[in-house]
């Protein structure tokens, strides 16, 4: 199913899954190198009533031709959302979690297209949504860990970067940046996602800020970030910025 969001004709519909159980929630820009990887490997897991939610802004590499081509052989079970222009990977997930929710999934997964999280870790982060309303991949939790190949000074960068997020928010987790997530749909649909600000990387602890702040049952799993290993990384300098900044905002203001 193909849906053109941003003044372009909608075509397709999100209703009408097939016992869509968990959905997985994948942002792309400039991925079509990683997507095909990310679905097969998903796929090979063979968990029961998967489907998956693409969400592309109008890569220049053809990533949302290839995700139609995903589609196509996944009928029924594969949305992918059409956006013109690149708007930020916070205002891609708020859109692929509405639809995730409007096709009635029960359980949703958000994770990067580049492979950076272990498709692996998937079905045990689901597996702890019995006990938990949001689990929280994490690389900071005993078990967990950064990709070996990283210099000291990028080390340095997220550990401190991470650091000093949970502190101005008071967040108790210890990946407070994590991009590797699954919610129950009732957690997605108690924080609401139309109050969800920050278009940039800084989603991501504003999503975990919000769950705390909402009284929601969080767990960490620890888990071994992979760095990419094709295509670019979209973090800039004006990205981190807002992150620090509008999280401040947040925080000050209590939501
Ligand atoms: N739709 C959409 N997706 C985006 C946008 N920016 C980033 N993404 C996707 O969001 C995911 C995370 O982006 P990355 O560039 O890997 O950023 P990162 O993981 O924070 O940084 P690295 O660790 O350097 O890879 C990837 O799947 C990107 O393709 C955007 O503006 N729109
Ligand atoms: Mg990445």
């Amino acid at each position: 199913m193909t849906l053109t969001q941003g003044g372009g004709p909608e075509r397709g519909s999100v209703t009408g899954w097939g016992g869509l159980r968990v959905a997985v929630v994948v942002p792309t820009y400039n991925e079509a190198q990683n997507l095909p990887e990310l679905i097969a490997q998903l796929d090979a897991l063979k968990v029961d009533g998967l489907g998956y939610v693409v969400v592309d802004d109008g890569s220049p590499d053809g990533t949302g031709d290839v995700a139609d081509t995903l589609a196509a052989a996944r009928q029924g079970r594969f949305l992918v959302i059409h956006r013109k222009g690149k708007q930020g990977l916070g205002t891609a997930y708020v859109a692929g979690f509405k639809a995730a929710l409007d096709a009635g999934a029960e359980f949703i997964v958000e994770m990067d297209a580049d492979l950076s999280h272990p498709v692996s870790e998937v079905p045990a982060m689901v597996a702890k949504l019995k006990e938990a309303d949001v689990v929280i991949g994490s690389r900071y939790r005993k078990g967990g860990s950064v990709d070996p190949g990283w210099s000291f000074v990028r080390k340095q960068t997220s550990a401190w970067g991470n650091r000093g997020i949970r502190l101005i928010m008071g967040l108790k987790v210890k990946d407070a940046t994590s991009g590797f997530k699954s919610f129950r749909r009732g957690a997605l649909e108690k924080i609401g996602l139309d109050t969800v600000k920050i278009a940039g990387y800084g989603f991501q602890a504003e999503v975990t800020y919000a769950c705390q702040k909402s009284g929601l049952r969080i767990v960490e799993h620890p888990y071994a970030f992979i760095d990419r290993k094709a295509g670019k990384s979209k973090m800039t300098m004006g990205i981190a910025f807002e992150a620090f900044y509008r999280l401040t905002l947040i925080h000050l203001r209590g939501r």
